[in-house]
């Protein structure tokens, strides 16, 4: 059955399955499938299947701890049940996904409310990449009557900038695409810099899009207040005993497809824009400093926290 998982896996190699969000959505539906069709039967069994299929999503997307955090969510959840036999396993990991989901969800809509009451009308929202959360929060801020426009970068290389960009010609937004290196010009142009974010460290880093923390800079020196729109469980409890989070490196291909053979060439999918350079952090507990993100998370998910 870690068949459907290693399916799911591949698509989020591959970037069919993008951003932090949809991944963890993804990684959660798989396992929940798999756990559904599973031919196992005893809870040893269960367990082991379990933890194979969560090292496999795991090991897709280094960068991705919304996935972790969901995926640790379940298999605890499993932990503590007493049940003996896989299938009533299945049914509880069943229903704290959809617990997980709904979560995940209401905190999305939250994030929307708070973050459109920021957009003011007449504002440019300069964003970056492709942010399920930032779109959604300028769809509310749309349907809230708010009247703005829209910068986005085309985000090379795998130019995520395009989904950005055609969601918000859907939405009926005057939008503006740019590539990413004319950011500093059009910077001047913003009143609000709108970014999403994958990780969440102990200090209130940020990691995001390759580009983010050059568009962090621009910012800071054109004095536009850059936010960054973020579900909370993208913070890494790791980091806080110590870890680094890991940067996803990615094939050389995406970036110049026939490149000479000996020539070197470099893609990391993300990078860190220090907590200094972050106005606010918009996420589902209110808009917050970056540097309150460890107390913010003690309260409101204390459960990410290893046991000591
Ligand atoms: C996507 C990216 C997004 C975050 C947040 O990178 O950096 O800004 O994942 O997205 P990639 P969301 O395309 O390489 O996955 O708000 O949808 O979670």
């Amino acid at each position: 059955m870690v068949d459907i998982v290693h399916a799911t896996a591949e698509r989020i190699r591959k970037l069919e399955v993008q951003g932090a969000r949809n991944i963890a959505i993804a990684a959660i539906e798989a396992i929940e499938e798999m756990a559904g069709k599973t031919k196992t039967k005893t809870r040893e069994e269960f367990m082991n299947e379990l933890v194979e299929a969560r090292d496999i999503l795991f090991a897709s997307r280094p960068t991705e701890p919304l996935m972790r955090n969901a995926l640790r969510w379940v298999i605890s959840s499993v932990e503590s049940s007493e049940r003996k036999k896989a299938n009533d396993l299945a049914r509880v990991v069943s229903s704290c996904s959809c617990e997980f989901l709904r979560s995940l969800e209401e905190s999305r809509e939250c994030i929307a409310e708070i973050g459109a009451k920021r957009i003011l009308d007449g504002m440019v929202i300069f964003t970056h990449c492709h942010s399920s959360t930032v779109t959604n929060m300028l769809s509310k801020a749309k349907q809230n009557g708010k009247k703005f426009e829209v910068i986005c970068t085309e985000t090379r290389p795998v130019f995520q900038g395009r989904i950005t960009a055609k969601e918000m010609l859907e939405l009926g937004l005057k939008t503006t695409f740019i590539v990413d290196s004319a950011a500093r010009p059009f910077m001047k142009q913003a009143n609000i810099a709108v970014v999403g974010a994958d990780a969440i460290t102990s200090e209130g880093n940020v990691l995001n899009k390759i580009g983010t923390a050059t568009i962090a800079l621009l910012a800071n020196e054109a004095r536009v207040p850059f936010y960054v729109v973020s579900e909370l469980l993208k913070f890494d409890p790791a980091t806080i005993y110590g870890e680094y989070e890991a940067i996803e490196e990615r094939g050389g291909g995406e970036v110049w497809k026939d490149a000479p053979p000996k020539l070197k060439i470099r893609n990391p999918a993300f990078e860190v824009t220090r907590s200094n350079f972050i106005h606010g952090v918009i996420c589902e507990e209110g808009v917050i400093s970056p540097h309150s993100i460890n107390e913010v998370m003690y309260r409101r998910y204390p459960w990410v926290f290893p046991v000591s």
